[in-house]
């Protein structure tokens, strides 16, 4: 479903889990800060809604969209966060640079979702315009901070929880 149908901070409150012994790493890109830093925000808050302890919350800078992954992979090895949140934006430029960039990160992250066993949540604008992550960063269409959070509280839930049913 295109986010354009979606709100991204549109959830039901009663399907999220109390996060209060939840940890988490955040790893926000500084490229294109204005939108990065508002996804943060939404993130924090949306972590601190559900119970999450302030200090429980470390935060990560990296220079780019392409930085997020060893941010993140760092944050795993060097700690014991729960999940790991990735923020980013990128925006479709001239050159081909934003398709080595967002491919590098999807690829970057499902691998280290699977060589971790832990939630790495793909908090990453991937834009045609300027106005489409202003708009999905606290503007008509949510924030894809808030949905990043909810996402990582869920996962980190269903990893703690998760229990095969026997054949
Ligand atoms: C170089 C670059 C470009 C052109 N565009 C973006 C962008 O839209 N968003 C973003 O987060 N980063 C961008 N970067 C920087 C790269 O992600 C990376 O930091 C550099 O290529 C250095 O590895």
């Amino acid at each position: 479903m295109a986010t354009s149908l979606k709100n991204l901070s549109d959830y039901d409150p009663s399907n999220v889990a109390d996060a209060s012994n939840m940890t988490f790493g955040i790893v926000v890109a500084e490229w294109n800060d204005e939108v990065t830093f508002a996804l943060l925000e939404g993130a924090k808050n949306s972590l601190l809604k559900h119970g999450a302890k302030p200090e429980n919350i470390l935060i990560e800078y990296v220079p780019g969209a392409f930085e997020l992954t060893l941010g993140a992979h760092l944050i795993l090895e060097k700690t014991q966060v729960d999940a790991a949140i990735i923020l980013g934006c990128v925006i479709q430029g001239e050159t081909r640079h934003f398709d080595f960039i967002c491919q590098g990160v999807a690829q970057g992250i499902t691998t280290l979702n699977i060589n971790h066993s832990k939630p790495v949540i793909f908090g990453l604008l991937t834009t045609d315009t300027k106005q489409q992550p202003l708009d999905r960063s606290g503007g008509k269409h949510g924030n894809k901070g808030d949905e990043a959070a909810i996402t990582a509280i869920k996962m980190v839930s269903l990893t703690n929880s998760y229990q095969p049913e026997a054949f």
